[in-house]
């Protein structure tokens, strides 16, 4: 039957569509005893492009999704000899949240409690055999979409919506398990605070629009210049630069590469060219905590600009 055109079931079938491109990559494994039911999973599976991965009990499967990390859910039996459908469940959810692995009972038993007791164990739905292709493809998708709908969410939270750099946020998070990996290895780091100098001014002279564009084409720049380093817009026209290096001159002079190429540089908008220059400070290994070390750079900043901007102060 041919749906009415923008009508919830046309909508589907669009749905169905773009999952069936967006599925490859996306990793599925199949848990079952029973080949015969394992084969039959795979094969609907791989008509709508998953990666399919199967095991033959739940030992297995936890090994295979330790080493392969694209699977994304799990398809598991209930009844299985060993490690069964419900203790698998358990064990995925000891690894893994929901936000992370879809998992999903199946099972042709003939028992009414099953559905409910993988629900409260973890899983996230629970798929009674004999069934319809249609319903398991529906159920998969539904499942596929809100993971998919969770890392959306979670990288716009964690991300700037002008330049597109992390966030404060996201710096955070970063900035700790990198200054803990530096710590442990002894590497040489500098923790940069960058301000663009008189930003205000350009604003009012070439309206906000313009700004904005100097915003984004400077966390270009950075992006291009500081490749592998933590970075982020930190707030209005602030940006911090977590970087690593063999000393403390080199890690300097990549600032200050920096520094030079924004202030040689036009930006061109409009019929303007605009030229923009940026203050920096910055702090070299230190044992006080990230909003500490921050503070630091941030005084280092400060007298940067009373020393008369476009520098790096230490
Ligand atoms: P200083 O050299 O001391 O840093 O002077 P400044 O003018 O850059 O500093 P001030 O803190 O006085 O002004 C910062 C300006 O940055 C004010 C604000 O309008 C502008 N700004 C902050 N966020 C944005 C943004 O997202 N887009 C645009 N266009 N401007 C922004
Ligand atoms: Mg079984
Ligand atoms: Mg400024
Ligand atoms: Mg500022
Ligand atoms: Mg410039």
């Amino acid at each position: 039957y041919i749906p009415k055109e923008n009508s919830q079931a046309f909508m589907y079938l669009k749905r169905i569509l773009y999952w069936q491109s967006a599925n490859i990559g996306i990793g599925v494994l199949v848990v079952d005893d029973s080949r015969t039911a394992r084969n039959h999973i795979h094969e609907l599976l791989q008509r709508r492009n998953f990666t399919v991965y199967v095991a033959e009990g739940g030992e297995q499967a936890l090994e295979i999704i330790k080493h392969q990390n694209d699977i994304k859910m799990v398809i598991t039996d209930l009844e299985m000899p060993n490690m069964d459908g419900i203790e698998l469940t358990n064990e995925i959810r000891k690894r893994y949240n929901r936000d992370q692995m879809s998992v999903i009972g199946i099972s042709g038993a003939d028992n009414v409690n099953y559905s409910a007791r993988i629900i409260k164990n973890g899983a996230d739905d629970f798929i009674r055999k004999p069934f319809c292709p249609e319903e398991f493809y529906c159920r998969i998708t539904q499942h596929i979409e809100n993971l998919h709908n969770i890392e959306r969410i979670r990288k716009a939270a964690n991300t700037d919506y002008l330049t597109d750099l992390p966030n404060r946020r996201a710096f955070f998070k970063e900035a700790k398990s990198a200054l803990e990996s530096y710590a442990q290895q002894k590497t040489v780091y500098g923790l940069a605070m960058l301000d663009i100098d008189y930003f205000k001014k350009v604003n009012d002279t070439y309206g906000h629009e313009a700004g904005d564009h100097i915003l984004k084409m400077l966390a270009h720049e950075m992006r291009n210049h500081f490749n592998g380093c933590s970075l982020a817009r930190f707030g209005g026209e602030e940006f911090v630069i977590l970087l690593s290096g063999a000393d403390q001159g080199q890690i300097y002079n990549q600032l200050d590469a920096f520094r030079e190429a924004i202030a040689t540089d036009e930006i061109n908008h409009e019929a303007h060219q605009i030229n923009v220059t940026v203050s920096v400070g910055v702090i070299f290994n230190s044992v006080l905590s990230i909003e500490e070390q921050l503070n630091q750079a941030d005084v280092a900043l400060y007298n940067a600009k009373e020393n008369g901007r476009n520098q790096i102060v230490i």
